[in-house]
């Protein structure tokens, strides 16, 4: 078994589609979509998950900003210049990259945002809209990660799912997405107690924890599909994932890599939602 998703093709694929889309918006607004991202500090894998961000609006066409700000800035002048975003018609996206430094406040940050701008998905009131069902702003990374799982054409009806990790920004969401597609859904963590046998019982294992090859092949049912969003930095900086790739990957249907899995998708899903949030502000 053991096929390999190709993220970066699915990723252009996107970036394709809201390419085509920003010249339509374009013709029949007078306007392209407008992304600003707000970096703090100088993070290196911030930085290169920024610069991508911003190389992709351009592919796209879409007009983007980038805002470097330094790392002492403090928690009022950022709320500001969040504020000045919000009350600016020619922006229509705002993210602030995360991690902030500790002196700020992220939650304060969050809702700061206009929710109307947040391509992030992380406001209060899109978190709610994504909960309740209504139309809203996904977070970018969740969003990925069933487009992903979308792209394979299988019902998940009846399927279990697991997804292991509970963040607000990845853990969560993606459980209620896969809800949405008639998944049975368990959230696993770093309490679950037998970890490896709630892996073994899932269809399609998503994993978002944060600790390199935690999940091993012997953890993986024969067949699951398994998306793995961790980005981990070796000593050597070579990145790898939540999962062990070489030996999840003999075992596993359909399996992500790192990188060129999730990491493109969540970018080319940020193209997407920004135009949402321009098309949301028309009118
Ligand atoms: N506000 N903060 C906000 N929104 C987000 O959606 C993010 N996230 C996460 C970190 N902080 C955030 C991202 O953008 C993670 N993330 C992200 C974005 C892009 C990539 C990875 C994570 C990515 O481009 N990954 C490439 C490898 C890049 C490299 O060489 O380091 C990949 O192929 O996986």
């Amino acid at each position: 078994m053991g096929k390999i998703i190709d993220g970066k093709a699915l990723s252009q694929a996107v970036k394709d589609e809201v390419k085509a889309e920003v010249e339509r918006l374009q013709a029949a607004y007078g306007r392209k979509p407008c992304l600003a991202v707000i970096i703090v500090g100088e993070n290196p894998a911030s930085q290169v998950y920024v610069r991508n961000k911003v190389a992709a609006a351009a592919y796209t066409g879409m007009e983007s900003r980038k805002l470097e700000l330094p790392a002492d800035i403090g928690e009022e002048a950022l709320l500001q210049r969040i504020r000045a975003l919000n009350d600016d018609p020619d922006t229509d996206g705002i993210l602030v990259q995360l991690p902030l430094p500790s002196h700020i406040d992220e939650e304060k940050v969050i809702d700061a945002i206009a929710p109307e701008k947040d391509v992030d998905g992380f406001h209060p009131e899109n978190v709610a809209g994504l909960w309740l069902g209504k139309r809203c702003i996904v977070p970018c990374t969740p969003a990925g990660v069933v487009r992903i799982i979308d792209s394979l054409g299988l019902d998940l009806a009846g399927k279990h799912a697991v997804v292991v990790g509970r963040s607000n920004i990845v853990g969560k969401p993606v459980a209620k997405l896969l809800l949405d597609r008639n998944a049975t859904v368990t959230i696993a963590h770093s309490r679950t107690a037998d970890l490896g046998a709630v892996c073994r019982s899932a269809d399609v294992l998503v994993v978002a924890v944060g600790k390199a090859r935690l999940v091993t092949g012997d953890m993986i049912k024969p067949g699951a599909i398994v998306i793995d969003v961790g980005i981990n930095r070796g000593a050597d900086g070579k990145l790898c994932g939540d999962v062990d790739f070489a030996s999840a990957e003999p075992v596993a249907s359909w399996i992500t890599p790192v990188p060129g899995g999730v990491g493109p998708m969540t970018i080319a899903m940020l193209m997407k939602n920004t135009i949402a949030c321009f098309l949301g502000r028309q009118e």
